[in-house]
């Protein structure tokens, strides 16, 4: 077999690079531009196979358009912040800094060799300075338009690498990268208002005619429209509790009602703070995650109450009230009313704890001795068992129906949610984009000036602690605003946010000035070609559309 010898080979690319160097990447409005961009790697070590696969797509479709006359970008960068550096470095006894450099120097070395025709002038890496300045100020703006805010929450908490995460990056319960099983765990979090934009983000995937299909209807389902109603149930057993509200979208079904259930973190749970078993079921509840996907996996569990609710419709039926473990506090009002004929997770929890099953829909041309059994009828039919909804057709006509004679009898009112919640951007960790926000003595939350920016990671720090470095970096963690004595906010930004801007970028990649610069950014984008895996439909395709929105660029 013919031996190659890599290194004659990458001079003989190189010097062919320099001498015919054709891919001209200033703007040139005479030529159509053409924008190929691959999702920029995470420097992990070494270029493998998936990388080459992707890279040589890329490679392929830029020098076909730059022979065909385009105006052809195509640059490169390094997703280069992130868990796995802190991880490795803390096992080595590296710095993240030193072990995350060396790997950009030899994948890009790797990538020179291949040949492909990238634009290194135009290189990012996410980790320097020069990159998050930038960002730090960005993150201001998002602040100032009151995009960002600060809130205790519940969160998944991944028990071993000691951080938080994004629901987006829960799967099957379990954190991506760690693979452990998520926690709940309450904690002050920095967030994104991206819930702001449901409307924008759902109504606009209409217009993105180039976008694949299965992209966009996972976005779709990602951000989850309802639409429902919001009823209130009196409530009977203690005399502090008058009412709770509930969002269904099958007010329809309500004759089928047969108990009402809470999340344990619902208003109502304070007054069971003292009760020993409900903080055991509690405990027991929080060592699910907080995503919908780790909830519905998980076995079906309720703690009774002594409250009773009452039929809005028929004061006569009184159904038992539930803490369940199955009911999310951030979707809707963190209650609902079960109707165990007609769903699955209600059917499920009413056979564990023998509650009543009324079928009140049954399919077209069924017997009223239609009864459902182990499994929820769940398609379309016809109403029966419901009194005044008798006969409607489900859903289609039942659902309007039963929302107007809800308002008219000043029950319930209409009502759309969403599924898509706020993103969590805060992480506990070192090797992270710092957060340009401190506390005063009063821990009032102070905007770190733009004379100030960047707010520099500290370098050669311990990285054998528990919980987050940066805490322990007291001299660090000082800094002085406007006279006062003040302490840096020591969660850094999830490397998401750092790959929700970075197309930008490369539009003025060595503009120290600005993110990115108004023409430039008009000439080259939108990204023409953008090739990467599927499993970023959602996470980072949704995030830098988020940022899109929200961001206004500068006027010249
Ligand atoms: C009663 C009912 C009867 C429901 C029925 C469904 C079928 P989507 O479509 O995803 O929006 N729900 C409401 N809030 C909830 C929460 N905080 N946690 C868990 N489940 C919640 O789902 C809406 C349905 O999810 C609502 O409609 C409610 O159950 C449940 F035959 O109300 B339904």
């Amino acid at each position: 077999m013919e031996k190659y010898n890599f290194k004659v080979i990458e001079k003989k690319w190189q010097d062919h690079w320099e001498k015919n160097k054709s891919f001209k990447t200033e703007i040139d409005k005479k030529k159509k531009k053409f924008y190929c961009l691959e999702m920029f790697p995470y420097p992990s070590g070494k270029i493998h196979m998936g990388h080459v696969r992707n890279y040589t797509i890329g490679d392929v479709l830029a020098r076909y358009k730059n022979l065909n006359g385009f105006n052809v970008l195509h640059p490169m960068g390094w997703d280069s912040f992130g868990m796995p550096a802190e991880n490795a470095a803390k096992q080595n006894n590296l710095d993240p800094k030193v072990w995350t450099e060396t790997n950009v120097q030899t994948m890009k070395s790797q990538l020179k060799q291949l040949g492909i025709s990238i634009d290194w002038d135009r290189e990012i890496s996410t980790c320097s300075p020069e990159y998050y300045k930038h960002q730090q100020k960005l993150f201001l703006e998002l602040f100032d338009k009151g995009l960002v805010y600060r809130k205790e929450n519940y969160v998944n908490w991944d028990p071993v690498d000691e951080t938080v995460l994004a629901n987006e990056q829960v799967i099957d319960g379990k954190g991506w990268r760690s693979g452990a099983l998520v926690e709940r765990k309450k904690l002050n979090q920095w967030f994104f208002n991206i819930k702001k934009f449901s409307d924008e983000l759902l109504d606009e995937l209409d217009k993105l005619d180039e976008w694949p299909n299965k992209v966009k209807i996972m976005q779709k389902n990602w951000i989850g429209r309802s639409f429902g109603c919001e009823i209130d149930f009196d409530i009977e057993g203690n005399s502090e509790v008058d009412k709770i509200k509930c969002f269904t979208t099958r007010p329809d079904t309500l004759f089928g009602f047969s108990f009402l259930a809470v999340s344990v973190d619902h208003p109502i749970s304070k007054y069971y703070k003292k009760n020993k078993e409900f903080s055991d079921f509690r405990d027991k509840c929080s060592k699910t995650g907080t995503t919908e996907e780790s909830i519905a996996q998980a076995d079906k569990i309720g703690f009774k109450t002594d409250l009773y609710a009452i039929h809005p419709l028929d004061k006569n039926i009184k159904v038992p009230v539930y803490f369940a473990n199955f009911v999310l506090m951030d979707y809707g009002f963190g209650a609902v009313f079960g109707c165990p004929a007609h769903d699955q997770r209600d059917l499920d929890f009413a056979l564990k704890y023998n509650l009543n099953i009324k079928t009140v829909v049954k399919p077209i041309n069924e017997e009223d001795t239609f009864n459902v059994s182990n499994k929820a009828f769940t398609d379309a039919g016809i109403i029966f068992n419901s009194k005044i909804f008798d006969g409607l057709k489900a859903p289609s006509e039942s659902v309007i129906k039963a929302i107007q004679i809800l308002e008219d009898k000043k029950i319930g009112k209409k009502k759309i949610n969403f599924r898509l919640k706020d993103w969590g951007i805060s992480r506990q960790r070192y090797w992270g984009c710092p957060i340009p926000i401190a506390y005063d003595e009063n821990n009032n939350i102070v905007k770190v000036p733009l004379t100030e920016l960047p707010i520099k990671l500290p370098e050669n720090i311990n990285l054998q602690t528990s919980g987050n470095p940066l805490d322990h970096q007291n001299d660090w963690k000082k800094i002085n605003i406007d006279g006062k004595n003040c302490t840096l906010e020591t969660d850094t930004l999830d490397t998401f946010v750092d790959s929700s801007w970075y197309f930008l970028r490369f539009a003025s990649a060595n503009n120290s000035d600005v993110p990115f610069d108004k023409d430039e950014v008009n000439y080259w984008l939108p990204v023409d070609q953008y090739i990467g895996g599927i499993e970023h439909a959602i996470l980072h395709l949704l995030y830098s559309r988020f940022f899109f929105e929200s961001y206004q660029f500068p006027k010249k």
